[in-house]
């Protein structure tokens, strides 16, 4: 079972609602730049360096792009871990 299939349904309508907001222009995926952002909203003042190991962790199949799929099983493993 994936940690995505552990949380609830609020859990989940959150973390897609947390992609929708990222993907800043909608085209399904979140890019470096997008991620940037989003740390920066954040308050995390990310270096380039930074930004590029997360989108590594999180980018799965190394397409160097975050999916859906791929932005919601990293955000169910954070949350179980926390
Ligand atoms: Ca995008
Ligand atoms: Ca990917």
């Amino acid at each position: 079972m994936s940690s995505w299939e552990k949380l609830n349904e609020e859990q989940k309508e959150q973390i897609k609602a947390a992609f929708d907001i990222c993907d800043n222009d909608q085209n399904g995926f979140i890019d470096l730049e997008e991620l940037k952002e989003v740390l920066k909203a954040l308050g995390e003042s990310a270096t380039d360096q930074q930004a590029k190991e997360l989108m590594k962790e999180i980018d799965t199949d190394g397409n160097g792009l975050i999916s859906i799929e791929e932005f919601c099983e990293a955000m169910a493993d954070w949350w179980l871990r926390a």
